[in-house]
């Protein structure tokens, strides 16, 4: 978890490298869809243009179909799901049913107006269509609103491991992979 623009993707990328397990994100997954033209990609091109989440009935079934794929059966790194209180809730439940527990959620944190400026690189380079400055701090909004408290979520649960993502990715990195050590997930 962390803010749009926060480096989970990024981080996520490097981190499957190191622990050879496929990289799920759910932005990358709604992208091709969006690309492929596909009936889901039609539905949620204009709600993720405008910054909104997706629908969690949409999410769900696209969470379900990709982790039931053979790559994902010896693990897996989810980004950008769960993205609120119900996407967490429903994904305890997909995963009891698949014998796949949670080893623990990862929370990266970062400065907002450090964001709008990563965003606004990105932008230029990617050409994102949700990456222009309105965008963006309605993403922020949201994430405040609906995503932060499942950090909370998994901090009861005792799962929850917290990073600064701010300075070089490199860095970024080592520190995510002294804090999941020290946490002893598996
Ligand atoms: P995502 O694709 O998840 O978009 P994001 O939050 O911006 O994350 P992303 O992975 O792209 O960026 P990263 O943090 O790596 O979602 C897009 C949209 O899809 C959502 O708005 C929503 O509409 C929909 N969606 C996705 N999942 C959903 C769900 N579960 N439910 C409902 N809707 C859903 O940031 C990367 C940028 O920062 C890069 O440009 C990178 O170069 C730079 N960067 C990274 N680390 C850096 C560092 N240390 N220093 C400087 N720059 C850094």
């Amino acid at each position: 978890m962390g803010p749009p623009g926060g480096g989970k993707g990024t981080q996520a990328g490097l981190l499957k490298q190191q622990w050879q397990v496929p990289h799920i994100s759910t932005g990358e997954l709604l992208r091709a869809a969006v690309r492929d033209g596909t009936p889901l990609g039609l539905k949620a091109k204009a709600t993720m243009d405008a910054g909104e989440l997706v629908s969690d009935d949409l999410m769900l079934g696209l969470i379900e179909e990709r982790l039931s794929q053979p790559d994902a059966q010896t693990g897996f790194i989810l980004d950008g799901y769960p993205r609120n209180l119900s996407q967490a809730e429903s994904l305890d439940q997909v995963l009891a049913r698949i014998q796949q527990p949670v080893s623990g959620a990862l929370l990266v944190e970062v400065d907002s107006e450090k964001i709008v400026d990563r965003l606004a690189k990105r932008a230029q380079q990617e050409g994102r269509s949700d990456d222009n400055e309105a965008t963006v701090r309605k993403r922020l909004a949201i994430y405040a609103e609906q995503t932060a408290p499942v950090a909370n979520y998994y901090a009861e649960k005792g799962q929850l491991v917290q990073v600064l993502g701010e300075g070089e990715i490199a860095e970024v990195t080592q520190r995510i992979l002294a804090a999941v050590n020290e946490a002893g997930w598996g």
